[in-house]
């Protein structure tokens, strides 16, 4: 491995430079040795059947271009995108599921140790999806939710139960281009199909089918996935907490709650505390019990519970390598495998907990949820017997940050105007006035392939600078949390004057975390709230916002990415060149162009982190002017909005329907 910055995070670079010394390998070797393949990694390669896999290369015109079947060089750019929206849909999709039978098995009173916490929560969805909820006892609404809920998996026809959430004219748009989802398992089930060899070979449809498929991840898979674990666990509201891989104790039993679900981790937290767990882990020389988290499963108690984190998903083997972990807890999603074979150079065990995400060489403990707490006890148990077992050698690090996280919805709504006058008015009036320049999403994974420039930390800070309100989820949050950038103080020393001015004046810090992947749905419910406002755009699209993944690398960020684009949201994907579509000019044209002119929203990739930071204001602007709102002047800000009588609205209307697409940069 050559020596030279990996990773952006500090601690995480330190732990990097001893593994080097020890020569044990992390995926920070295996990216330098393990190229990625020229063919595949532009969407070009087709082994959906075993007349190839056909490679679709050549110098003709890529229509020309084709497989055994016939099959073109953009259709199969196009199947090979909408296969990794499915994948990414039927991970969250999963996800939501599973905390759907948690809250069931709460409602029937088949687990003592789930209940509803968030009642006001749970009356409000209900009151979304058409549950009768005045009078009747919480656990029968509880249970009609979950049965709703249910039921948007595997419904054959009609609409799943949140397209009614979003704008009535974004709802339009869907309708009028057939991508409304009808159940979750079907339209990932329909893609698979849709995308096998001798099926759609046309690429808008092929496309259009995947948007179907995101929207049933957006608004269906991760949205229901929210909701629940909120009614379930708490609506999250700001909390503080420290980051970095200093967050582990050398007298304490360190036990580290990794991937994606929260049930688990919720209930590890809750029995930690437990008086017997920590005499007996007295018993055993340590002084106590630590918990840290890792990944998505780490956004979920970090915003609930305050539990510290580790940082993202290029973290985990160097957790291990700090060799203070008694355990890895993993549930579902984004576990590297590599970690049993890191673990084995420590006293580390790692112990998986679901049966979708079993791996060869580690303790797998099985969830369930009808007795979680006698798991979470066993697993804690497993930790301090194993705390006599650590060995001296590690990388330990100090280094930690202090970071608010817990920015949800309901929060964001209660900090503009108190609980009986919540409201986005002051949102909107700071962007109509251009004190706010407008709202950027700086979200998703980190991807040891990127090398370590730091775009997340670039990225918020010059947006902030320019008066850009930013949320951010995942690992893309985790990466402002290592890096200091998640307390008000830090954040608000580098925003530009007019969020300043507001983020004081509201009580929120310019950089809002919001969460794990899937609370990315969080960001479009204050979407659709800022719509229903007034005084913006009046659906999603064509409000002032951007979305950024400048590190994706999972299916689920491409569904993610999707979902958003349908909803009206410019996406842009960063990281490395070229892109999974970089094969075709056509699939770039569909998704950028056509995919705007219809729905307002695009996907395109770019990996200059300047560029992405001026394609972001490029658009913010360009919504402005479309909005007739004030012109952004960084300093000045001024108080009226330009009206609209019904002759301006109609001609907005009509420069909508001309608009072309603007930024076509890939
Ligand atoms: S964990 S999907 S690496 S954000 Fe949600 Fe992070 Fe991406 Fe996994």
């Amino acid at each position: 491995m050559s020596k030279g910055i990996k990773s952006a995070d500090p601690s995480a670079e330190k732990i990097i430079d001893w593994s080097m010394s020890q020569k044990i390998e992390t995926c920070f070797d295996r990216v330098e040795t393990m190229k990625p393949c020229p063919i595949g990694e532009t969407g070009a390669c087709c082994k959906m059947c075993y007349m190839g896999p056909c490679r679709l290369v050549g110098k003709n015109a890529e229509e020309e271009v084709k497989g055994i079947c016939g099959a073109s060089l953009p259709t199969v750019v196009a199947r090979n995108l909408v296969r990794m929206i499915a994948g990414g849909t039927a991970c969250h999709g999963d996800h939501g599921r599973d905390m759907v039978f948690t809250l069931e098995a709460a409602a029937k009173g088949e687990t003592k140790d789930f209940r509803i916490k968030d009642v006001r929560k749970l009356y409000r969805i209900a009151g979304i999806i058409g549950v009768e909820f005045e009078g009747r006892p919480v656990n029968d609404v509880a249970l009609d939710v979950a049965h709703k809920f249910i039921e948007d998996y595997g419904r054959q026809r009609g609409e799943i139960n949140y397209i009614k959430r979003a704008p009535q004219k974004t709802q339009e748009r869907w309708r009028k281009w057939g991508v409304i989802p009808r159940g979750v398992d079907r339209e990932i089930a329909e893609a698979m199909d849709r995308t096998t060899m001798g099926m759609d070979s046309d690429p808008d449809s092929l496309l259009s089918h995947g948007l179907r498929t995101a929207l049933a991840n957006g608004w269906g898979g991760s949205m229901i996935s929210t909701d629940v674990s909120d009614i379930l666990f708490g609506t999250p509201s700001p909390i503080k907490a420290e980051a970095s891989m200093g967050i582990f104790k050398e007298n304490e039993v360190n036990i580290v709650i990794h991937g994606h679900e929260p049930s688990l981790a919720e209930t590890i937290v809750d029995v930690a505390s437990d008086p017997d767990l920590i005499a007996y882990a007295q018993s055993k020389g340590a002084k106590g019990i630590n918990l840290g988290g890792l990944c998505c499963t780490s956004n979920e108690v970090l915003m609930r519970r305050g539990i510290p984190t580790a940082g993202g998903f290029t973290n985990q083997e160097l957790a291990i390598l700090t060799g203070l972990i008694e355990a890895m807890v993993v549930d579902v999603q984004c576990i590297m495998p590599a970690i049993v074979e890191v673990s084995k150079k420590f006293h580390t065990k790692v112990i998986t907990t679901s049966e979708k995400a079993r791996i060869p060489g580690a303790q797998h403990i099985q969830f369930d949820e009808h007795k979680a707490r006698d798991i979470a006890k066993e697993i804690i148990r497993l930790a301090i017997d194993n705390f006599q077992n650590r060995k001296a050698e590690g990388s330990k690090v100090t280094q930690k940050y202090p970071v608010i996280a817990g920015f949800s919805h309901e929060y964001i709504e209660y900090m503009q105007g108190g609980r009986w006058r919540a409201s986005f008015r002051p949102l909107n009036d700071a962007i109509m006035a251009g004190r706010i320049r407008g709202v950027a999403g700086v979200v998703g994974c980190d991807n040891p392939r990127v090398p370590a420039t730091g775009i997340h930390k670039y990225l918020v800070i010059e947006l902030i600078k320019n008066d850009v309100l930013v949320v951010t989820t995942g690992c893309g949050s985790q990466a402002c949390g290592v890096a200091g950038y998640l307390t008000p103080e830090m954040a608000l020393e580098n925003a530009g004057p007019g969020l300043r001015e507001i983020c004081e004046a509201i009580g929120i810090p310019p950089i809002l975390h919001m969460g794990a992947c899937v609370d990315n749905t969080r960001i479009l419910t204050v979407a659709t709230a800022m719509a229903a406002e007034g005084g913006l755009s009046d659906e999603i699209g064509n409000m002032p916002a951007v979305g950024i993944a400048p590190e994706w690398m999972t299916e689920k960020a491409i569904s993610i990415g999707c979902y958003f684009a349908a909803s009206g949201v410019p996406v842009i994907f960063g990281g490395r060149p070229p892109s999974p579509i970089a094969a075709s000019q056509e699939i770039i044209r569909i998704m950028s162009d056509v995919w705007y002119e219809r729905f307002r929203g695009c996907l395109v990739f770019e990996s200059d982190p300047e560029r992405i930071l001026s394609m972001t204001l490029e658009y913010i602007d360009k919504a402005r002017d479309f909005l007739k709102l004030k012109k952004y002047e960084p300093g000045r800000f001024g108080t009226e909005r330009v009206l609209m009588d019904m002759a301006a609205r109609r001609e907005l209307e009509k420069a909508e329907r001309a608009a072309k697409p603007h930024i076509g940069i890939y």
